[in-house]
This record gives C-alpha cells, sequence and structure tokens, in this order.
C-alpha cells in the first residue's frame, strides 16, 4: 500500500498494516491511550471497529474471529484498566493456542515510571508486558525507535507460526502520534511457518503399528482446527477407516455424519467413547495434549495394555505428562499431507461393531435419572435440528458445556468453540460476537445461568449491531458444575452455587435490552416453537431452557481416577 499523504501517523502505518493483512477486525472499548489508534483505523475505513461493553470481551471476541477466520484479529485497551480487563483473555488465548493480537495504548514515554521500585508514574501507568510475560508468545513496550514495520511482521510471525498463540504489542500515546516520513509500505508477509519435518520412518512406523493393532483408535484434539486440518483429516479418516474419539476442543474435528466418529473422551466423555478408548491397544493422538481432563490423573493406567503414538508441534507438550511410545514433534500441516499420500486401507469393520454395540448400550440421555423430564441431552438434539445453516456453537463452562460437547450433532463445516485450557466463565457470547462479526451466517451460543451474568453487558453489543446470535441459556440456577463436586466431596454443602446464589429473569433483562426472547419448561413448549425460531433470521433472539437443579454432568471420572474406571 503507498502512503500517499506526506503527515502520516505511526497510527496510520498500524491501521495500514492491519488491511494489508487481512485483519477480520478491531474489538476495544475506548480511552484515550488508545484514541488515537481507534481515530486512525477509523479514518482509513477498511477494517471494522466493534465497541464492545468489557474489554476482557473483546479479548475474547478477538479470539472468537481469529478461531473463526484463521487470520489474526486485534482486541485493543487502553492504558491501566483496559490493559489488566484484556489479561484473562491473553490467557484463554494462549492455552487454546490462537494468535490474537492484543494493543494496549500506554502512557507518554516520558511519565514511564523511573525504576522497578517506583509503583506509578503516569496516571493509569501499568507495566502490563511484565503482567503478561507467561500468557504470551510475544510482548513489546513500542518506543520511539521501534521499526513499527518490523515489530509489526514479527508480531503477527510469532503469533501464527509454530504453536500459534497471542502476542501484546504496548504503544505510548506519544509514539501514536509520530509523524513518519513518506514510506512504502512494506507488504512482506510471513505466513505461519510449518515446524519440522516428517521422516518416512515415522509414516512408515504408524502403518507398522496399526498392522500388529487389533484395535486401533485416532484421538483427535484442538490441534486440527488450529492447523486448519479437518477437511484433510475427515479424507483420512475415511480412507483409513480407523475410528475416532476427540478431546473436548476436537468435538468438531470431525462432523457427526461420519461413521467412524464415537464421541468424546475425558472426564465428561461419553461413557462408550471412554470405554472404546480403554480397550484400544494403539491411540493414534493428532494435536492434543493429553490433559489431565481427558487421561484422568491416573497416567499408567491410561497407558496400559496399548501403545501410544502422539503427533503434536509442541515439543513441550509431547514431553509433558504422558509419554508417548512414539512421538513426532511436527505440524498437522505436514504430518497429515504426508499421511494422506499414503495408499492404505484398513478393515476394522468388527471392532467398529464391537464399538457400535457398546454405545447402544449406554444412550447419552439415560445418563441422567428418569426423574428429568426436561433432559439437557434432548435439548441439545433440539439445538441441533434448529437449522444445518448455523455456523456452529459457542459454549460457555460448566455443566451445559459438558451436556453440548457430549450431545450437540455437529453437522458438516459447523464449528464448535469453547474456552478448553483455561475454561474461562463468559467466553461464549463475546466469543459468538467475535465470530459473527467476521463471517456471514448465524452462531448459537449455548451458555448457562451463571456464565450468562458474566457477559450480560455485551447485550447491548448484540442488540447494538444487530448480530445474528441466538443466545441459548441453559437455566439449571445454580453454578451447577461447581454444585455437582459440592455434593460429591463437601456432603452437599452448596455455598455460593446455589446459597447466596441467584440469576434474573433473562427473557426480561433481554427484552429490555430489546431483544426478542423465548422461555421453555419442557420439550411440548420446544417443539411448538421449532418452527418459530428455526426460520428467526433478523439478529439477536435470547431462549431461555429451564432445567431441573437434579440434572447433572455425567459420567464423571471420580477425582485422582482413570477413564479405564467408567
Ligand atoms: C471466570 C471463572 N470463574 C469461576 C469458574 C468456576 N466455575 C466453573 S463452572 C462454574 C459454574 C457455571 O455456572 P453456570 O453458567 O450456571 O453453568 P452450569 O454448570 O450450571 O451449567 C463455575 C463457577 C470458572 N470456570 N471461570
Ligand atoms: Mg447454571
Amino acid at each position: 500500500m503507498e502512503i500517499q499523504s506526506a503527515s502520516y501517523t505511526k497510527s496510520d502505518l498500524i491501521a495500514a498494516f492491519f488491511v494489508e493483512n487481512d485483519v477480520p477486525a478491531v474489538f476495544e472499548l475506548s480511552g484515550g491511550m488508545i484514541a488515537f489508534l481507534t481515530d486512525a483505523i477509523a479514518r482509513l475505513a477498511k477494517t471494522p471497529i466493534i465497541n464492545m461493553r468489557h474489554e476482557q470481551a473483546a479479548g475474547f471476541a478477538a479470539e472468537g474471529a481469529t478461531r473463526i477466520t484463521g487470520r489474526s484479529a486485534v482486541a485493543m485497551g487502553t492504558s491501566g484498566p483496559g490493559a489488566t480487563n484484556l489479561i484473562t483473555a491473553i490467557a484463554s488465548s494462549y492455552f487454546d493456542s490462537v494468535p490474537t493480537i492484543f494493543i494496549t495504548g500506554q502512557v507518554n514515554q516520558k511519565e514511564l515510571k523511573k525504576s522497578e521500585n517506583q509503583r506509578q508514574n503516569g496516571f493509569q501507568e501499568l507495566n502490563i508486558i511484565h503482567a503478561v510475560k507467561e500468557i504470551t508468545k510475544y510482548a513489546v513496550l513500542f518506543d520511539s525507535n521501534t521499526d513499527v514495520f518490523a515489530e509489526l511482521n514479527k508480531a503477527w510471525s510469532i503469533a501464527n507460526s509454530g504453536r500459534p498463540g497471542p502476542v501484546l504489542l504496548d504503544i505510548p500515546i506519544d509514539v501514536q502520534q509520530e509523524i513518519v516520513a513518506h514510506q512504502e509500505m512494506d507488504t512482506y508477509r510471513r505466513f505461519p511457518q510449518l515446524n519440522g519435518v516428517v521422516d518416512n520412518q515415522s509414516i512408515e512406523g504408524l502403518v507398522a503399528l496399526i498392522g500388529k493393532s487389533k484395535r486401533p483408535i485416532f484421538l483427535l484434539g484442538g490441534g486440527v482446527r488450529t492447523s486448519q486440518m479437518a477437511e484433510l483429516t475427515r479424507k483420512i479418516i475415511e480412507k483409513w477407516k480407523i475410528p475416532v474419539v476427540y478431546s473436548l476442543m476436537g468435538v468438531d474435528a470431525v462432523d457427526s455424519a461420519s461413521t467412524y466418529r464415537i464421541g468424546m473422551i475425558g472426564s465428561y466423555g461419553n461413557r462408550w467413547a471412554n470405554r472404546t478408548i480403554a480397550r484400544s491397544d494403539l491411540v493414534i493422538a493428532l494435536g492434543t495434549r493429553l490433559d489431565i481432563r481427558q487421561t484422568g490423573a491416573d497416567t499408567a493406567t491410561f497407558t496400559k495394555n496399548k501403545k501410544i503414538f502422539r503427533v503434536d508441534v509442541d515439543k513441550f507438550e509431547i514431553d509433558g505428562r504422558i509419554s508417548a511410545d512414539f512421538s513426532v514433534e511436527t505440524s498437522l500441516q505436514i504430518f497429515l499431507t504426508e499421511m494422506s499420500k499414503l495408499d492404505v486401507t484398513f478393515d476394522y469393520s468388527e471392532w467398529l461393531a464391537e464399538i457400535y454395540a457398546e454405545k447402544a448400550n449406554f444412550p447419552q440421555r439415560l445418563e441422567q435419572s428418569e426423574s428429568i423430564t426436561f433432559n439437557p441431552s434432548d435439548i441439545m438434539q433440539w439445538i441441533s435440528s434448529l437449522s444445518s445453516k448455523n455456523n456452529g456453537y459457542v459454549v460457555d463452562v460448566g455443566q451445559h458445556q459438558m451436556w453440548a460437547a457430549q450431545s450437540l450433532v455437529i453437522e458438516s463445516d459447523q464449528r464448535f468453540m469453547t474456552s478448553g485450557g483455561l475454561g474461562s466463565m463468559g467466553f461464549a457470547l463475546p466469543a459468538a460476537i467475535g465470530a459473527a462479526v467476521a463471517t456471514a451466517g448465524r452462531w448459537i451460543v449455548i451458555a448457562g445461568d451463571g456464565c450468562s451474568q458474566l457477559s450480560i453487558a455485551e447485550f447491548q453489543t448484540l442488540y447494538h449491531y444487530n448480530l445474528p446470535i441466538t443466545l441459548c441459556i441453559i437455566n439449571n440456577g445454580q453454578h451447577g458444575m461447581v454444585a455437582q463436586f459440592q455434593e460429591t466431596n463437601l456432603d452437599g454443602r452448596y455455598i455460593s452455587t446455589r446459597e447466596g446464589y441467584s440469576s434474573p429473569d433473562f427473557t426480561k433483562i433481554a427484552n429490555a435490552f430489546g431483544i426478542k426472547s423465548l422461555r421453555f419448561q419442557n420439550m411440548d413448549e420446544l417443539e411448538k416453537a421449532q418452527n418459530f425460531v428455526s426460520a428467526w433470521d433478523s439478529g439477536p433472539l435470547v431462549l431461555e431452557f429451564m432445567v431441573s437443579l437434579e440434572a447433572k454432568a455425567l459420567p464423571k471420572m471420580g477425582m485422582g481416577t482413570s477413564i479405564q474406571d467408567l
């Protein structure tokens, strides 16, 4: 891009860089220390600026937009409280490997504190670089000598290469206003660098292992989507004909129509899927870190009587809590591309039949007691049936998250997004706002009554931009996930999950924000509303589902146990 004017500022360069790098949108809440930046972005009028009601929501929205488009979106906050409000969202992007770009305004360079021992010099001054060191891949404070283009290129490149993750740029307000000389836009972009190589031995080794295996299984994680490899993964699965289980982050790795897609494993996995992986003799784990919620605390039992073959781009995960029999440190792009070149197919029809028989024994809806007539599993099936045109689901944190992961039907190309590593309540609605801004079409949010109270302010963002989002609030009148923990481990003393907890009338709240809403008490009411809700096509809609306090997230692996025990 040619810079036209003689008096462009560094803010203008940054705005131009966003355009050049296809930034889907900038999400922010205003502040004096970012006012020059937002002004420059608005004057260029190419990158949408979405005004959120909290910087944390801006950060989650940028994460959502980045995850869905595969292109880094930007979240901005002013110095001090704006910056600290971004921190939870930065951590979320870090743990879920999302290359979100965070930009904070900073006080004038001459107002920065004079020594590390001085608490604060400028008003709202705060050393955000220091604060986010552990949860960013790169964080840098600009000064007058910073080569702006070089730093932007570096930031985008680091965020998107290897195992992706967030970066933060802290830009003092005086630097934002500095005039730059007439300059050619540096169009040089570094696309994600693929880490590692695959030697033939690894692939041949895998084929040999499968040859010796009676019950192999693929275990897919969030890496499949992070590396944009869902399509190729599906092709390989269909050709190799090997069953697939997945982690919470891998729910949308393969769509539900695939015969080989068995179910979710882990602490709250589908019972039949956990039993399947427990019985398998070879686990081919792709892009998954085998965390405690997947394997249980007892890792020895998890690995018993089976070989584990792992592919991960992050060496530190491979060296992490589960040691594999064979591991390949490389990107899934490289590994899956090599896999797809092999002309092999396997016949595990007997193993598959066994798995299907097991599945028939444990219908998900029957995990609940019979007294639960408005069954969460049925509700998820109903939500799935609303429209196959939905882009997918953005899901919050709690029992409702597990009900969604266990029972939603994921159609081809539909996404399932949730806060995996950080598990942050209040993620879903803002993340869906990011997704809705960055793509055409409707998104479904599934959130609990507790989570909804963390993101209620964003109802105004929904209304203001008239976003095509259907917010499904699963209202069980409690912090159900924690209450379930208290029931098992604290003799049913429900401190601050039931006692001292309450929630407002969400349908009235939605109406107060100018948003249409409906409340449902039972399956009959859902059936009657089906046509209306399916046809709804004008901006946001809030649906509230009144679920029993007694509904549980089941099956549940006990503390310190293994999935073998389920
Ligand atoms: C920011 C944050 N605070 C606290 C928690 C702990 N926590 C996990 S689930 C949960 C309850 C969520 O309640 P609700 O949204 O009603 O979901 P439910 O479990 O009832 O479906 C809490 C408090 C968390 N994960 N994130
Ligand atoms: Mg709840």
